[in-house]
């Protein structure tokens, strides 16, 4: 049995977690032949904060490094850890290529609640953070019981999406952060809704105008790191495939390819070339 008291002591303290029972509706759709080769039961579920403020034209969880890579580091880490001190048991880390509905997982675990921008909102961290998870097929402590009014059901973000997609739950082809990773062209009304809200890849929009992110001076968690700025769009037409990877290595957008962040800037450099904003 791996007790909250041990889950307390391996855990870095910067982290909020908490333990849920996993069960089939845990999964996304079409997701059930999971990559792990065991029968999953419990799950340890963190919060891994990246806070911060918007510099540019990219979300704040892209200023970053890759997290995928670094909070992968620290799960491997903790996946030894745990291997080392249950050796008969199995587990495995997820973080966001996950066969989880990690929003719903962590809710279970009593991380938060899901707002109506459809994101896990925590009364601590607010909803800058990335969410991770160590399944097991060994028995965990349940943590104790949700934190249950991180979101107040105001709609500001509803109101507050450029793209109308909030309406109806989220409609993810409508949403900026999905038009914004697409392969190929986009329509006019894409670009535009790209031009007009200056975004280059990923959207925050709906998580700043929440309560819940107001006044909170959330430090990014210490796996994670600043990256430099974009290139811009003379710079990156220079690189070739390979002086992109490069150049723009370990950034979460360099998995698209070359193409999709360059179309996503000409859009805008060619509105200030225009001079229409
Ligand atoms: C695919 C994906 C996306 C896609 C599609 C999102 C989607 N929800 O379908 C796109 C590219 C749009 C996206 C965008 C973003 N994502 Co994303 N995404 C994922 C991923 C990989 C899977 C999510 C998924 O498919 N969920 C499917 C279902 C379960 O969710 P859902 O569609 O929201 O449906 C729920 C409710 O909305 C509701 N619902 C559904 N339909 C309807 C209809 C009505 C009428 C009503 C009332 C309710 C309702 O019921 C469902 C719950 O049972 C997860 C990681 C993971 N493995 O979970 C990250 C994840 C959810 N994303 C994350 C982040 C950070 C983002 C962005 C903020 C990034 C950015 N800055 O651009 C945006 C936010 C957009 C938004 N407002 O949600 C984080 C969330 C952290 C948090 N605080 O919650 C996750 C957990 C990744 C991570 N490990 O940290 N994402
Ligand atoms: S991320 Fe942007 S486009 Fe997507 S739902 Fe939120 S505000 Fe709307
Ligand atoms: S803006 Fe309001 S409704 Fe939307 S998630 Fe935040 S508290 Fe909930």
């Amino acid at each position: 049995m791996i007790t909250k008291e041990y889950l307390k002591s391996v855990l870095p303290h910067s982290l909020q977690w908490g333990t849920a029972k996993i069960s089939k509706k845990s999964y996304l759709d079409g997701q059930k032949d999971a990559p792990h080769s065991f029968e999953a039961g419990s799950a340890i579920v963190m919060l891994v904060p990246y806070g911060g403020q918007k510099t540019g034209e990219l979300a704040r969880y892209a200023q970053y490094f890759d997290y995928h890579e670094a909070v992968g580091g620290m799960l491997d880490e903790l996946v030894e850890r745990l291997k080392g001190d249950f050796e008969h048991a199995n587990f495995k880390g997820y973080c966001d290529v996950s066969p989880f509905d990690e929003v719903g997982l962590a809710q279970k675990a009593g991380l938060g609640v899901r707002g109506k921008n459809s994101l896990l909102i925590n009364s601590e961290f607010g909803s800058y953070f990335f969410i991770c998870e160590i399944v097991t097929d060994e028995e965990v402590e349940l943590t104790g019981a949700a934190d249950e009014c991180a979101c107040d059901g105001c709609e500001s973000c509803v109101h507050a999406c450029p793209a109308f997609a909030l309406e109806n739950g989220l409609q993810k082809e409508k949403c900026l952060s999905f038009i914004s990773q697409k392969r190929g062209g986009l329509t006019a009304i894409e670009e535009a809704a790209l031009r007009v809200t200056r975004t280059v890849w990923g959207c925050d929009i709906c998580q700043e105008c929440c309560g819940a992110n107001a006044s909170k001076d959330i430090k990014p968690h210490e796996v994670l790191s600043f990256a430099p700025p974009l290139p811009n769009l003379r710079e990156i037409e220079r690189m070739s495939d390979e002086g992109f990877l490069k150049e723009c290595g370990g950034r979460v957008f360099t998995y698209k390819g070359k193409e999709v962040i360059k179309r996503n800037i000409s859009i805008l450099e060619n509105v200030k070339n225009n001079g229409n904003i």
